[in-house]
């Protein structure tokens, strides 16, 4: 996969890229992750990204000619599945859109500041517009690198067969099972006797009854009704 993420703040977007499970991604060549400065594309000598609005009110506008000319600039290289614009007025990112995205191979990400881009990038440019959650963020680039976290975890090979992603929370409508580890005592508080049991069938029945009760308590919107 690669992920192609345009942005006027790249600084924003590196040390998500640089750690833990995105860095070894890239590292293993399951992702290519590029992040384009919208300033590299744009043609005055003061590198100008965004303007005032026509029509006047508060907040500057991306303007659309640096996005297309990079977004032009991709496109001669490689065919793109989607180019998703990060707005929170978009599609909520769900794991089923995680799941979908996974499937892809070239993705494009426009992260937007101010008061967003000019309407004509989402009217010609863009294919898909997605949204991390009801609340308003400074830019897209932290949802972006949300949403990458979320797709790239998903890619055969980057997380073991231990934190195979199909366990996560999720995964299967549920969240997922309380977790335990050393020592089997703190201070009084035990660990649920029959996680120490060594019965397999046992300890696989208690995480499911303890997955259905969580949700039950702490997502009940999650449980489908039929
Ligand atoms: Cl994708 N962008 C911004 N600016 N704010 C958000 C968002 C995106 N998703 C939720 N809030």
């Amino acid at each position: 996969m690669r992920i192609d993420i345009l942005t006027c703040l790249p600084k924003l977007l590196e040390s998500p890229f640089r750690e833990s499970i995105l860095k070894r991604a890239q590292d293993k060549q399951l992702v290519t992750v590029q992040i384009h400065d919208l300033r590299d594309y744009t043609t005055d000598a003061h590198r100008t990204t965004d303007d005032y609005a026509f029509g006047g009110g508060a907040g500057m506008v991306m303007m659309i000619e640096p996005i297309d000319r990079c977004i032009q600039a991709l496109k001669a290289q490689r065919t793109y599945d989607e180019i998703i614009y990060m707005s929170p007025d978009g599609e909520l990112l769900t794991q089923s859109v995680a799941n979908q995205l996974s499937l892809k191979e070239h993705l494009i990400l426009i992260c937007g500041h101010y008061k967003g881009v000019d309407e004509r990038v989402r009217e010609h440019l863009v294919t898909r517009e997605v949204s991390i959650g009801d609340y308003v963020l400074s830019g897209g680039e932290l949802a972006a690198a949300v949403l990458s976290d979320a797709v790239i975890r998903l890619l055969p090979g980057v997380l073991s067969d231990e934190s195979s992603a199909l366990t996560d929370s999720f995964q299967d409508g549920l969240v997922a099972p309380a977790v335990y580890t050393r020592p089997a005592e703190y201070r009084g508080w035990q660990v649920p006797p029959v996680l120490l049991s060594g019965n397999p069938a046992k300890i696989e029945a208690w995480r499911h009854e303890n997955s259905l009760d969580r949700t039950k308590k702490r997502r009940p919107g999650l449980i489908k009704e039929d």
